[in-house]
């Protein structure tokens, strides 16, 4: 009896240390998933054009990111990650639905737009759902919402709540466009029906609000002539806009707003899994930071912003641990492509720089071909199932989809999210595998890697708009000939090997035609 219970109490201790001592492999943590049915929470905090350098751990200069430098501190940080695109709308739209978006010709997108991704279309949220999680996207939307005959006064469909998300809290598009007003679950946030609201991008509206153009004594911020429309809480957007006073929103309020929105939703869903698409405006223009985070930075308020965005993660981070849920909780930090410091308004951002290099390393910026454009700081943490570590694998957000029915164990129909592969092995020790190559967009052309070479199609003609991104100091990429670069040896991509190298050249436009011709995921 007595060596019985001895025994007993071996086994329970060796079952303990393992269990203590050890994380888990990625089959053990998939069988895992698979057996019990745990599925574990994934809340993807998506930054709005943050760039690689632009926090702590990726040697930003002049700001701190505690936060988010502990998160990349317990889980993986990625330093070769990339957004599928150098802008906004085609990223989140990849981001999604594990699709290119030149699929659906996606490119950003005005603020009265039509719903890029219909009903029916398979994105995360859709797929989560069937999974029995809980959804919801919070903050910046930018993909379009209604069918094209937009009345805002009315219940405003389809939009995230007709593809997936059982819930939703939007800022439309961007702070810089109109309609500067939330939307939940479809509704304008305190619209009152006294006071209609109307949007055009075209011409403006007859009585709408006074814009930049006429009144520039009345704005906080200086801006250029696209940005001088409607000027709503002191700054004037793209855009014009009527009526809706008391739906206006306060730009300086976006971080509590949000997170209020953000944490009553992981409280709520605490005991079921869920899914947050947690969609921040920060570090976006126009960049109007909380009183409470005003010059706690040197840089002015993009640098102000960057510690403002870093908070709200900060308590997200808290209250998964205050709910006792972090250890069942992913958390995927990202950005939808590059820095930019002047995008319209004079918030001195690249007067107050001093030496932090948004773009880290590389060259160009939001926009751009060049790598700055898309190459963009991803952290992924999920305490007890992943190491830490820092990781050099190839991964691209349009992998998302792949990665997380690979680790859900959910079979894909072929025509599914047809670009995205399965990273989740990036995420365990015993499998740092990347992409083979890598395709970008960027505001006006497309890249492809192949291993360390970096291809970008040449144009017909040097675009038109290049003298206005001259003017913002930024490298675009945008030329008339091909370019080709060994990252290996030439990060800054200075030297193009184009002409030596034409086989190289081939064997990237062959595959980019196979790429443009895919109709089926990859295998
Ligand atoms: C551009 C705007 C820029 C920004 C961007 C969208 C001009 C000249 N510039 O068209 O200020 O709003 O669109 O940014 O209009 S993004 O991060 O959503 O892609
Ligand atoms: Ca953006």
């Amino acid at each position: 009896m007595k060596k019985k219970w001895k025994l007993i109490v071996v086994i329970i201790g060796l079952v303990v240390i393992s269990a203590c001592s050890s994380l888990l492999t990625e089959p053990e943590v998939k069988n895992l998933i698979e057996k019990t049915k745990v599925r574990p929470n994934i809340i993807m905090v998506y930054v709005d054009d943050l760039g690689f350098g632009d926090i702590g751990v990726n040697g930003a200069k002049g700001v701190e990111t505690p936060y988010i430098d502990s998160l990349a501190a317990s889980g993986v940080n990625f330093t070769d990650a990339h957004a599928s695109s150098a802008t906004c709308t085609p990223s989140r739209y990849s981001l999604l639905t594990g699709e290119y978006a030149f699929r659906k010709k996606g490119k950003v997108l005005p603020g009265d737009a039509p719903s890029l991704i219909e009903p029916g279309k398979a994105n995360l949220a859709s797929l989560l759902k069937q999974e029995g999680y809980a959804t919801a996207v919070i903050g910046k939307w930018h993909l379009g919402l209604g069918d094209g005959e937009l009345d805002w006064n009315q219940k405003i469909e389809p939009g995230p709540n007709e593809i997936g998300f059982d819930y939703s809290f939007l800022i439309p598009a961007t702070g810089d466009r109109v309609p500067t007003v939330f939307v939940e679950d479809g509704l304008i946030v305190n619209l009152s029906k006294d006071d209609p609201i109307s949007v055009s991008y075209g011409k403006p509206i007859d009585g709408d609000l006074p814009t930049g153009r006429e009144r520039p004594d009345l704005l906080k911020v200086a801006a250029d002539r696209v940005h001088s429309g409607a000027i709503v809480d002191g700054v004037s957007r793209i855009g014009f806009m009527k009526g809706g006073k008391s739906a206006e929103w306060r730009d300086e309020l976006f971080p509590d707003v949000l997170n209020e929105k953000a944490l009553s939703f992981i409280r709520s869903n605490k005991d079921k899994p869920f899914f947050l698409y947690y969609s921040y405006h920060d570090i976006h223009v126009p960049r109007l930071p909380h009183p409470r985070f005003k010059n706690v930075s040197s840089m002015g308020d993009r640098g102000d912003a960057i510690v403002q965005m870093d908070w709200m993660t900060g308590q997200i981070m808290e209250e998964l641990k205050l709910q006792g849920i972090e250890e069942n909780t992913i958390i995927i930090f990202s950005s939808d492509n590059g820095p930019v410091l002047n995008d319209g308004y004079s918030d001195q951002a690249a007067e107050l720089l001093g030496d932090h290099r948004p773009g880290g390393p590389f060259r160009g910026a939001k926009y751009s071909a060049y790598e700055a454009g898309a190459r963009v700081p991803l952290v992924i943490s999920w305490p007890g199932k992943i190491e830490a570590t820092t990781s050099d694998a190839t991964v691209s957000q349009v992998d998302c989809y792949a990665s997380i029915t690979g680790l859900l164990k959910h079979d894909l129909r072929n025509n599914e999210a047809i670009d995205s592969i399965d990273f989740s092995n990036t995420l365990f020790a015993n499998g740092m595998q990347g992409r083979e190559y890598l395709f970008k967009e960027s505001s006006r052309t497309v890249s492809l890697r192949l291993g360390n070479y970096k291809y970008i199609e040449e144009l017909d003609a040097i675009p038109n708009m290049s003298e206005t991104f001259k003017k913002k100091n930024i490298e675009t990429g945008f030329l008339d000939i091909p370019q080709l670069y060994d990252l290996s040896k030439d990060v800054a991509e200075k030297n193009n090997m184009a002409s030596q190298s034409p086989d190289l050249v081939d064997k990237a436009r062959n595959k980019l035609e196979l790429i443009r011709a895919r109709k089926v995921r990859e295998r």
